[in-house]
């Protein structure tokens, strides 16, 4: 699929780019003052955000597919209108699986590059109310992901849930800890969805892990002591917070995932979830806003 004339045209010499990337795919290429960053149309998916001279701060598979309806394996998923399984549909929603529309690149006061992409109409989205689908991502000296859901019925609730399902790079799993969830209920997904509390200030992560936290707003920290940084993932317009890291034997079950690459990732996924799936009343907009940073441990 190549890139169009459009796309030649928004480029901006030195900043933006574009380009076929994995498997011909259409990919925007960023380059800020401060950092390198790249978006493929497939899902609007982020795949790469690095800070000059650190390590890259998303993950992204080595065996990922890259081809149009297929979910790309890192960075950041867009899960949306739903998130987990669905009877006869894909898992997270079709956000992911489509290809958005660019729609605007501007460039921040620091030099910053923020690209907007909608979601264009399609069968999938006419199964719900009318609305809109805007994603707006700026890479600077930190990424930050607007995903705006506008309910433009007249008279209809549009329920939904969002999830920016967010890949993180970490020196290894066995050496990392999350803090910002003492005290949250959390549905295990390694334990028949039962609803447990977070104790831990510091949290660990040395077994398969996919836990649902609701009704937090609370800023995740990712403490890595093998990069010596932490990642700081911000959030706004979020009362759910996932954590999965696949371990071993579901690693060597995702045919797009290396059996090898599970200690060098972990998802902090920010949305509205389960618990707290959106009602959004006609006319009005969902905001849901992650700012990701790095500062040293
Ligand atoms: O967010 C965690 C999760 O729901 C896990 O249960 C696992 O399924 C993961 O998402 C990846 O889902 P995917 O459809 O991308 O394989």
């Amino acid at each position: 699929m190549s890139t169009t004339y459009w796309q030649k045209r928004m480029e901006i010499p030195g900043r933006v780019s574009f380009s076929e990337g994995n498997g011909d795919m259409p990919r925007i290429e960023i380059k800020t003052p401060h950092s390198t960053g790249e978006i493929y149309l497939n899902g609007a998916t982020v795949t790469h955000f690095q800070r000059n001279g650190e390590p890259p701060i998303l993950f992204l598979s080595q065996f990922s597919r890259w081809a149009a309806g297929q979910p790309i394996r890192g960075g950041v998923p867009i899960c949306f209108p739903w998130f987990g399984a669905q009877e006869g549909a894909p898992q997270h929603g079709f956000a992911r699986t489509t290809s958005w529309d660019l729609k605007e690149i501007t460039q921040t006061a620091d030099g910053g590059v923020s690209v907007r992409l909608g979601l264009p109409e399609s069968a999938d989205a006419s199964l719900y109310p009318p609305f809109t689908a805007d994603y707006v991502v700026t890479f600077g000296k930190q990424l930050t992901l607007e995903l705006l859901i506008k309910n433009t019925s007249a008279d209809q609730d549009f329920s939904f849930e969002n999830c920016l399902h967010t890949y993180f790079t970490v020196g290894d799993i066995n050496a990392i800890s999350l803090t910002g969830l003492k005290g949250a209920s959390f549905l295990d997904k390694v334990d028949n969805l039962s609803r447990k509390v977070e104790t831990s200030q510091n949290l660990k992560i040395n077994q398969e892990t996919d836990r649902i936290y609701v009704d937090t707003a609370s800023t995740v920290e990712i403490h890595d002591s093998k990069l010596q940084r932490r990642i700081v993932v911000e959030k706004e317009g979020s009362q759910s917070t996932v954590v999965w890291n696949p371990w071993v034997a579901k690693a060597q079950q995702m045919p797009d995932f290396g059996n090898e690459e599970y200690p060098n990732m972990v998802c902090v996924e920010s949305g509205n979830v389960s618990d707290n799936r959106l009602v959004l009343p006609a006319g009005k907009t969902a905001m849901l806003k992650v700012v990701i940073d790095s500062l040293p441990l």
